[in-house]
């Protein structure tokens, strides 16, 4: 049989590269870059290339499995699978309601529009509480912040990097990460042009990243980006050089900021970040006269004790330097589906409108803070979270305290996996059931198009079909939900919606919601959408069908929105909401513990993504897990270059190679997280390494308190020989 080749889009990290995949006999033989995408123009990086080994990786979950008594997994047909789930889960909601139920879900379902909105179908139909993902070690804190600023939580401006003079980046490093929260297909070419057109970018950064050793690095003390983006704005306000015109145009608030960063002097904050007053000061004057200049955090802003108020400070340095959906600085792109605006008119993604039952954290879009579901499963009472469904995560190496989670994973009642293989996570699973890869399902990017400079997106069908017997997660919550008397998408406005589309077939019964055609509702009455025919150059899935290799919706972000932006009644942005001033008024430096001086941050590798593809040789062959140490560090604890050495904290310990590099600054130490595999999969479990995430805290004081972030990136630690 003659090969096919087939365009479609990674669905690894967010810039969604342009991919051509080659298939033979219905198997894949190759993925190479498209040279006929618009934007990534023949860019892929090394793990989009090596998908083809976990698409092709013979140690994939192909067959349900369910776990015998003896602890082994064995092949189960799907109908034994699904009909003994279903049976449990009625056995335990009879006895304990379903406020017992709940799921996990993580990074790569935002990557499939029909699993993020089945999962979502699932949890309004059948009123789960016990909803759990990623955000919580991710992103979180940015929605709140935006909660609190403009009134609408789905609302993430983006750094317009086309057309920037000046970039500060805190907490990212693009060139290894690609970008996040910022959909740029070849980011490191857009962040060498700003230099190129004269421009400058700086890079806020406890280690000399990949990124910062391109441009400019002010190496800052991990978890202090609260007291050095304070101390930016104080000496703005201080100087005089806040831009009042769009103040007073765009904000509300903006004396009291004044006032609340007073004290964060550059001076007071210098021993806390480790930045000279000078540096602080002439990096403020430089930022406030750009003529466009954008601010930018990523996860190195999002996983510290202060997470949502560095969001916050970070969007608030934009608005007062007038660089707030101005051209250049820091803009709002329009969504494919209309999340936002049915949200300001429908409520339904709301912000602390319940609490958990462990710590009182308010809810974050539907979720509770991952760290603490552990302990939600561990600690009796009403609402005790005793069956769990986990799909495209995998929680014991992405989550604080793994040895305490996957404890608490063996005693729930039913635990259910919809995984590509067998983990750290699901390994005491009673099923582990086999999903479709990215390759074998249908897709487009819903949520990246708003995130994008320069907005694109692409449909893309099905490369292959499914192999063994893996399904989409959509179908396996479907089912799951049928067998508890429950059918996503059938009250609510998605119902109303969908009231059009749905026909009923002969006997009366309504016929199964399928996500293609809510896609295309949702498309065609998004902001991009056609209307039906009322705007010409609208999209459609049948136009976007005519577009295989991507298409791209604009030049750039309009600009000068923010008013529809805004959700609070008087529509302006406000920089001082009662939750930031506390924060700002409380915020004191964390007490040095001897025993634990210094401070552990994450990094993420070129070859590596979080804790899967590892099983890929191609990625991982010569592979070492080191955590990077300043050589005076290492010193005081007697530890010399390849070592390998001891990294405690109050909640755990691990044992990983010492790698001494003056890229770190003194005090603090970096090792990559997601490693560490005892199951499963060979070859990543063969890679060796250790799971950081042992070191981390589940206690509900360690947690972020607005939005119930994990602290991950500055957590107290001590080195020792091993
Ligand atoms: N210490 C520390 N911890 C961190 C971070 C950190 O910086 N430091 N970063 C955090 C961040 S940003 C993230 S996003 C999280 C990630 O946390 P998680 O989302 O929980 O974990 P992943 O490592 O992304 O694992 C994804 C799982 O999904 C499976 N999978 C892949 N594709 C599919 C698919 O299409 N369908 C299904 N059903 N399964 C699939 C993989 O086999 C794997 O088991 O980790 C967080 N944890
Ligand atoms: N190759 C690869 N690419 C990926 C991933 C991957 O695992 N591998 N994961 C994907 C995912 S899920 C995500 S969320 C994105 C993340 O995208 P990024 O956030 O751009 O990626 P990171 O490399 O984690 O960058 C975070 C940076 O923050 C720094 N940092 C740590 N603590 C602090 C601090 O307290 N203050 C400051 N200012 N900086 C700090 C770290 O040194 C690091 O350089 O990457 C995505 N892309
Ligand atoms: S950067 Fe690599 S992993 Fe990310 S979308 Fe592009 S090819 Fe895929
Ligand atoms: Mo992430």
């Amino acid at each position: 049989m003659t090969a096919r080749e087939v365009p479609t889009y990674c669905r690894i990290c967010e810039p969604l590269c342009g991919l051509i995949a080659t298939v033979e006999d219905g198997r894949l033989v190759q993925l190479r870059p498209d040279k006929q995408h618009p934007l990534s123009r023949g860019f892929a990086c090394p793990k989009g290339i090596a998908f083809t080994e976990v698409q092709n990786d013979p140690e994939r979950v192909l067959y349900p499995l369910r776990r015998g008594a003896d602890g082994a997994f064995e092949r189960v047909s799907w109908e034994t699978a699904l009909d003994e789930i279903g049976a449990r889960l009625r056995a335990i909601i009879g006895a304990h309601g379903r406020e017992s139920l709940g799921w996990y879900f993580g990074n790569p379902s935002s990557f499939s529009y029909s699993h993020t909105l089945w999962i979502v179908g699932f949890q309004l139909a059948a009123g789960l509480r016990h909803v759990y993902s990623a955000g919580s070690q991710d992103v979180n804190n940015r929605f709140v912040a935006s909660h609190l600023l403009y009134g609408s939580l789905t609302s993430v401006p983006v750094p317009d990097l086309d057309h920037t003079d000046f970039l500060l980046m805190v907490g990212a490093n693009p060139v290894v990460s690609h970008g996040s929260v910022v959909s740029a297909p070849r980011i490191r070419d857009k962040l060498t042009d700003i230099t190129k057109r004269g421009g400058r970018v700086v890079v806020v950064d406890p280690r000399r990243t990949e990124t910062a050793r391109l441009f400019e690095h002010v190496g800052v003390r991990a978890d202090t980006d609260a007291w050095l983006l304070a101390a930016l704005l104080q000496v703005i306000f201080d100087e005089g050089l806040e831009d009042a015109a769009a103040l007073r145009e765009q904000a509300a608030g903006v004396a009291e900021l004044r006032r609340a960063v007073a004290r964060f002097t550059p001076e007071v904050t210098a021993p806390v970040t480790g930045v000279d007053p000078d540096t602080v000061r002439t990096l403020a004057r430089d930022l406030a006269a750009a003529p466009r200049a954008a601010v930018y955090g990523r996860t190195g802003t999002c996983l510290g004790r202060h997470a949502t108020l560095v969001a916050f400070l970070i969007d608030a340095l934009a608005a007062v330097t007038g660089n707030l959906d101005r051209p250049g600085g820091c803009v709002f792109g329009k969504e494919l589906v209309a999340v936002s605006e049915l949200n300001a008119r429908l409520g339904l993604i709301k912000y602390g409108k319940t609490r958990s039952r462990i710590g009182d954290f308010p809810e974050v879009l539907r979720t509770f803070p991952a760290a603490i579901m552990a302990k939600e499963i561990t600690t009796p009472g009403p609402g005790q979270l005793r069956a769990l469904f986990t799909s495209a995560g995998n929680p014991v190496q992405s989550v604080p305290g793994s040895d305490e989670l996957a404890a608490a994973l063996r005693e729930l009642d039913l635990f259910v996996s919809i995984d590509l293989y067998l983990t750290d996570s699901n390994r005491t699973a009673d099923y582990v059931l086999p999903a479709t890869t990215f390759l074998e399902r249908d897709d487009v990017p819903l949520p990246f198009a708003a995130l994008a400079p320069v907005p694109y997106t692409q449909y893309t069908e099905p490369v292959l079909e499914p192999y063994g017997e893996a399904r989409q997660e959509w179908e396996i919550i479907d089912e799951i939900a049928r067998r508890i008397g429950v059918q996503p998408f059938t009250f609510g406005p998605p119902a109303r919606m969908l009231g059009e589309l749905r026909r009923r077939v002969p006997g009366g019964r309504a016929a199964r919601v399928r996500p293609r055609a809510l896609l295309d509702l949702a498309l065609r009455t998004g902001p991009y959408g056609d209307r039906f025919g009322l705007r010409r150059n609208g999209i459609s899935l049948r136009k976007l069908r005519r577009h295989p290799h991507g298409l791209v919706l604009a030049d750039r972000i309009t600009t000068g929105v923010l008013r529809k932006v805004v959700q609070h009644k008087d529509r302006r942005v406000r920089l001082a909401p009662p939750e930031i001033i506390t924060e700002l008024s409380e915020l004191a430096a964390p007490p040095i513990d001897p025993a634990y001086p210094l401070r552990i941050i994450g990094m993420r590798e070129l070859k590596s993504h979080n804790s899967w593809m590892h099983n890929a040789d191609s990625l991982v062959a010569r592979r070492e897990h080191a955590a990077r140490i300043h050589p005076k560090d290492a010193a005081v604890a007697g530890i010399a270059d390849g070592d390998r050495c001891r990294v405690s904290s109050p909640h755990g310990a691990i044992e990983v190679t010492a790698r001494l590099t003056e890229d770190m600054t003194e005090g603090t130490v970096a090792v990559p997280h997601g490693w560490g595999h005892t199951a499963g999969w060979r070859r990543a479990t063969a890679a060796g390494g250790a799971n950081v995430n042992l070191l981390m805290s589940t206690d509900p004081a360690d947690v972020e308190r607005l939005a119930g972030m994990s602290h991950l990136n500055g957590v107290p630690i001590r080195l020792d020989p091993a």
